[in-house]
């Protein structure tokens, strides 16, 4: 290996989408590995925890859990603060949308009936008090920190991605219509040149 090399599922989505995003906004030429659902179970075990994404870099132990991926790119390639306290801050709100995953996630394996009820509950409850304590503790504008776009902002920004396109059965796309500043960090990330070039790299 002589590159990097990104791997995940086969999708745009996630935890391996951000880290892929992270890397192209970096300028790093990585070799994006993409994982098909039948090829998952033989290497699931090869994997550091269990999970993917995974990042290897040459000389390197492969790397795992999306937070440490995109907080070492954000060191190394000035998208993450070089202030400690402030990194954490960007890091407390990393964990935030991993605890959203946390919870949403199992919906995805549950059966209709379950699902429907899971899902109205979180609707009810449990997503916008998610969306509450983002915005409260979004910091600047239109990204987290200000100006300037950060891996916390991937990580934002998929986070509101995931339900805005209305594809997630009984919750609806406008769910966190009413938190500016998330909404705000969802849509500069959107329009963020990197971000619209690895798109139009990917179409
Ligand atoms: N804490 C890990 C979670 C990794 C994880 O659960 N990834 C999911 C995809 S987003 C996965 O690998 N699912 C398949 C499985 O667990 O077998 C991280 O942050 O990367």
């Amino acid at each position: 290996m002589n590159k990097p090399k990104l791997t995940y599922f086969d999708a745009p989505v996630s935890r391996g989408e951000e880290c892929r995003l992270a890397l192209h906004l970096a300028g790093v030429d990585f070799d994006d590995l993409r994982i098909k659902p039948a090829a998952w179970p033989a290497m699931k075990a090869q994997t550091p925890y269990g999970g993917l994404p995974v990042l290897e870099l040459p000389g390197h132990a492969p790397l795992a859990h999306a937070n440490a991926i995109l907080v070492l790119i954000g060191r190394r390639y000035g998208l993450h603060p070089a202030d400690d306290f402030e990194a954490a801050c960007h890091e407390g709100m990393m964990q935030h949308v991993e605890d959203l995953r946390a919870v949403v996630g199992p919906t995805l394996r549950m059966g209709d009936a379950e699902k429907k009820a899971a899902r109205e509950a979180l609707v009810a409850g449990y997503l916008p008090a998610w969306a509450g304590h983002a915005e409260k503790n979004i910091l600047g504008a239109p990204f987290f920190g200000g100006a300037t776009l950060q891996v916390v902002d991937l990580k934002l920004h998929m986070a509101v991605r995931w339900f805005s396109g209305g594809k997630v059965d009984h919750i609806p796309a406008t769910i966190f219509a009413g938190h500016p500043k998330l909404m705000a960090v969802h849509d500069a990330v959107r329009d963020h040149p990197g971000v619209k070039s690895w798109y139009a790299k990917a179409a």
